[in-house]
């Protein structure tokens, strides 16, 4: 306890004396650790006209999006909304994307994951997590956003997500917050160790189509899980998690949840879950299957991990589980083939709620001096390891199987995750190493009070990581992932034969007004420069839906639909259909005119809703 406390001390200095502004403001001198200028510069200089290598995705944290950068130069291509409304793409204002939302206007996003074959990113997709039980899949042909699946019942807090397992069956879920289940019931605080839950999810994935369906749940002691990666190669089948507060306590958890010597890491074989749901093993709780380890054994073990971890990781070849306690100033290498030898053996040293605990010097292979803080761990291409030091405000670089701690470079300041080229496949790719800071005092002009976040880019192709570039990242950087650019093959336009929409047309004669009572439809076609039909009229009190179609097929030409009063604002992409249903309650003249610019006669792009009063 007291052992604890001075470390916290300690962590609390630590943190201070980083966090204290010392970069040079106004001058342009060299930061510590860059390159010498000229390099760096050529190495981050992506000439007018060339493109990037790499494609960054990056967590917005609260801000519920996704950010695109472009690497190395880290330029910001594209926002991709996800759980938030944004007007740039009139996301969350069509029927579509309106009803996908579902009533809730922001996520904290934290995990981004590309979907994956054998291991290696396979270009399709991006999930990715938020913390109300929702994970969304982006699709990676056209950047939308194009389902968002859940809440997941029973979870509260989903921050150990939205890792995907090596060949996509899967994304991930474990719970932050642990409480009754299903969710709804009561129970008083005092009863949390027994009576509140902790839920590992799994969420199926549609290995053709992507689509999310519900999986299962495994119920755990209340820990408050957090962190996540899926095994690979020999440890593919499984999945393994961090746990803080193993103490179950409540109330004020840095003290309360900071009395033992460690907490875990868990190990799920998931295959195995999988197996014992078909066979008909879980119980139904608030509409999902739910195995109870206690009445299921064989599907979870716990790891004891230094105290308060985050990140967990694998390596590239499944062999290692990296986890640090992040009070330590070191970090653990787990071994797989141990861990299977424990488990075999029953080398159990008790249980948590019928869960066998290992045996902590059974199961590890080294212990890293890696540094204090460490939080998150990626791989590079020839058996190096980067892991991030939150406290020590630096990246350290070390080899697997020797364990030698090689290098290290300072991050301006406290870098959260870190991000490699393809670092959590089996293949990582090298070159890039990207530090997602937490904090940048100093880095970039000042803006305020809340200064811009500041991520930087390392080049780890030599044996020295060298800093290349500071580059402003949209709040909140949490994860993010690096999959080099000649994966990807982003459409251009949406071909006009793959519309399906009802709705659909694609000559101005059939563009109009059709009426069903108090029901209107309206079709209409957006091409440069008007959009047909220019006058629009209804009744006060119809419901009107408009269904509007983008008949262009030439690249970036785009069209909107602002309709002013209404709150409506549609952008259409070429070859598209969106459909916006209202009621037109308000009585008057109303413009409606297109946002995006696509012509020299954009600006005439434009007419009126009128809508008829009662009165
Ligand atoms: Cu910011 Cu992964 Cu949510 Cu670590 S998490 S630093
Ligand atoms: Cu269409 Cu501006």
């Amino acid at each position: 306890m007291k052992k604890a406390v001075i470390i916290l001390v300690g962590i609390a200095a630590a943190v201070a004396f980083y966090c204290a502004p010392s970069a040079p403001k106004g001058s342009r001198k060299a930061p510590t650790g860059a390159s010498d200028l000229a390099v760096a510069a050529q190495k981050t200089y992506v000439a007018p006209g060339d493109l990037d290598e790499v494609y960054l995705f990056s967590s917005g944290g609260h801000s519920g999006q996704i950010y695109v950068y472009g690497v190395p130069s880290m330029r910001h291509l594209s926002t991709i909304p996800v759980y938030t409304p944004y007007p740039a793409t009139g996301y969350g204002f069509d029927d579509e994307t309106r009803a996908m939302l579902g009533g809730l206007t922001w996520g904290d996003v934290h995990h981004p994951a590309l979907s994956e074959t054998n291991g290696e990113y396979d270009g399709r997709w991006l999930f990715v997590n938020e913390m109300n039980g929702r994970v969304a899949r982006v699709d990676l042909k056209d950047f939308k956003t194009r389902q968002i699946f859940g809440p997941m019942p029973n979870i509260s807090g989903n921050h150990g997500s939205a890792f995907v397992t090596p060949n996509t069956e899967y994304s991930m879920l474990a719970t932050r917050f642990s409480i009754p289940i299903p969710k709804g019931k009561y129970a008083a605080i005092d009863k949390y160790a027994s009576d509140y839950k902790g839920i590992i999810a799994a969420v199926k994935i549609d290995p053709k189509t992507g689509t999310m369906s519900q999986g299962f749940e495994i119920m755990t002691p209340p820990f408050d899980w957090d962190l996540g990666d899926a095994g690979k190669k020999v440890s593919d089948g499984w999945m393994f998690w961090t746990c803080y507060n193993s103490e179950r306590a409540t109330g004020k958890l840095e003290v309360t949840a900071s009395q033992r010597d460690r907490d875990y890491i868990a190990a799920v074989d998931w295959r195995a879950a999988e197996k014992a749901i078909a066979e008909g093993k879980g119980d139904v709780i608030g509409g999902v299957k739910v195995i109870d380890p206690k009445k299921v054994p064989g599907i979870v073990y716990l790891l004891p991990c230094g105290k308060s971890p985050h990140g967990v990781d694998v390596s590239p070849d499944g062999k290692y589980i990296v986890g640090s306690g992040k009070l330590q100033g070191v970090t653990t290498v787990f071994n797989f083939e141990k861990v299977q030898t424990a488990i075999r053996n029953k080398d159990f040293t008790g249980d948590e709620d019928g869960i066998p605990v290992l045996k902590y010097e059974n199961i590890k292979d080294a212990e890293v001096p890696v540094g204090l803080g460490p939080l998150h761990t990626q791989f590079g291409p020839d058996g190096y390891a980067y892991t991030s030091l939150f406290v020590d405000s630096a990246i350290a670089k070390w080899k697997l199987g020797t364990w030698e701690v090689v290098d290290k470079i300072p991050m301006s300041y406290s870098i959260g995750h870190l991000c490699a080229a393809e670092g959590d496949t089996v293949s990582p790719k090298g070159k890039y190493l990207i530090g997602l800071n937490k904090l940048s005092h100093g880095r970039h002009l000042s803006v305020g009070p809340s200064q811009p976040e500041s991520s930087q880019l390392v080049d780890i192709s030599e044996e020295k990581m060298k800093l290349l570039y500071d580059a402003f990242t949209e709040p909140e950087p949490h994860n993010a992932q690096m999959i080099e650019a000649k994966k990807l093959h982003p459409i251009e336009v949406y071909p006009k034969e793959e519309n399906k929409n009802p709705l659909a047309i694609w000559d101005v004669k059939d563009a109009g007004v059709t009426r069903n009572g108090p029901n209107v439809t309206v079709k209409v076609v957006l091409v440069r420069s008007t959009i047909t039909p220019t006058a629009i009229e209804v009744n006060q009190g119809d419901t009107v839906k408009i269904a509007m179609t983008n008949i262009e097929q030439t690249t970036d030409e785009l069209h909107g639909f602002g309709l002013l009063d209404y709150n409506i604002n549609i952008v259409v992409d070429p070859g598209e259909t969106k459909v916006v249903t209202f009621k037109a309650d308000k009585p008057g003249v109303f413009p409606y005119y297109c946002t995006n610019f696509c012509s020299a006669l954009h600006q005439e792009m434009q007419g009126y809703l009128i809508v008829k009063g009662k009165g």
